[in-house]
């Protein structure tokens, strides 16, 4: 694979997650040397459903921190707020210009955000076209995501060809880039939903920031299947196969190996070395997130992250509204 141009981004919706990292983040990382990377702190994404100011601030740079600590350099990625780049506001106006209603309405993401409440905004709804123009806006070949964002970037590619199809040949149709294991953490207290960070139950999910104390509590509460054998059958074990499949990327041994290590044992010795595991893993990201917090170079990160990602993203924009007739202003 030759060079690629890479866009990626998180809500600052809350505590980045467990799932967020070993579906996207982990990625993020390791396409970091080889190619040419965006990736933002989605804080436009983020109020598609209500946010308070002082913790919409709060998480926007925390989140910005953990991409630091999770491995990212700013040297390499352009690491950057959505909202420092108002071209994604712009285009994302005139992607929705371009998205059926019927696509909308056919998300599953927003059936599930909005089921059950009476109000729901229009941003949520409108979410979709927002993300095109995320990407679209770099030109990006690949889109590292967990699996539960295929459906978007679906939507993605089909926006991107129907302005081609309209106005000629302008922006590049991506591609996903998912992990073969760990695409969609499922939640600890329900392994038929998805680990997410605004799931009001905190117990559902591993904040990247939990203390050592509070992993070993959520794990030894985390649900599980009837039986006692540690076998990776989703299926039958969905709770177990979540664990090991979490206990597979933190430790960084396959499928086969942690079923064949926990071979005629039960779940309470399998949790209690899982929560360990994962205590481990989090503890260089924790302790780094600390100093990158504690330093305040996060500000100088995201302006010049912002500066890298308009310079790609205000051409795009331009290229963009000629090929749809807008009036270029005159110098
Ligand atoms: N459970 C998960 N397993 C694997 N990947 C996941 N991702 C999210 N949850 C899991 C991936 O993380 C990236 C960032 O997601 P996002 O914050 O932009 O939106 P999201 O998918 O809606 O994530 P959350 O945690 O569920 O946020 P909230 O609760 O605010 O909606 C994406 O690449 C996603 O696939």
């Amino acid at each position: 694979m030759g060079k690629q141009r890479v866009l990626s981004g998180i809500q600052s919706s809350g505590k980045l997650t467990l799932g967020n990292y070993i579906g996207a983040m982990k990625n993020y990382v390791a396409l970091q040397h080889e190619h040419d990377c965006f990736y933002m702190i989605a804080d436009l994404h983020a109020i598609t459903v209500p946010q308070e100011p002082a913790a919409l601030r709060e998480q926007s740079e925390s989140v910005a921190a953990l991409f630091v600590a999770a491995g990212l350099d700013p040297t390499q990625a352009a690491i950057f707020l959505q909202s420092h780049v108002s071209a994604h506001a712009e285009l994302s106006w005139l992607m929705t210009t371009m998205t059926y209603m019927g696509e909308l309405e056919r998300m599953t993401q927003f059936k599930d955000k909005s089921e059950g409440k009476e109000a729901v905004g229009a941003g949520l709804f409108l979410y979709p076209s927002l993300m095109a123009a995320d990407i679209l806006l770099y030109n990006a070949n690949l889109v590292p995501v967990g699996d539960d964002q295929k459906q978007h970037l679906e939507l993605t590619r089909d926006l991107a060809g129907r302005f081609n199809y309209r106005y000629g040949e302008t922006l590049v149709v991506p591609e996903p880039f998912i992990p073969k294991v760990g695409a969609r953490i499922m939640s600890l207290d329900d392994a038929s939903k998805k680990m997410s960070k605004s799931n009001p139950n905190v117990g559902s999910f591993i904040s990247l920031l939990d203390s050592p104390d509070e992993i070993r509590k959520k794990i030894s509460r985390a649900k599980t299947d009837l039986g006692r054998e540690i076998v990776f059958d989703v299926p039958n074990k969905p709770e177990i196969s979540n664990l090991m499949t979490i206990y597979a990327q933190c430790s960084g041994q396959t499928l086969e190996q942690v079923q064949a290590a926990y071979e005629g044992q039960g779940y309470g010795a399998f949790k209690k070395d899982l929560a360990e595991v994962v205590v481990q893993a989090l503890e260089p990201l924790q302790q780094k997130y600390a100093d990158v917090r504690s330093s305040g170079e996060i500000h100088q990160i995201l302006r010049d992250g912002a500066e890298r990602a308009s310079a790609v993203a205000e051409t795009t924009l331009n290229s963009v509204k000629e090929a749809m007739g807008f009036v270029a202003k005159s110098r």
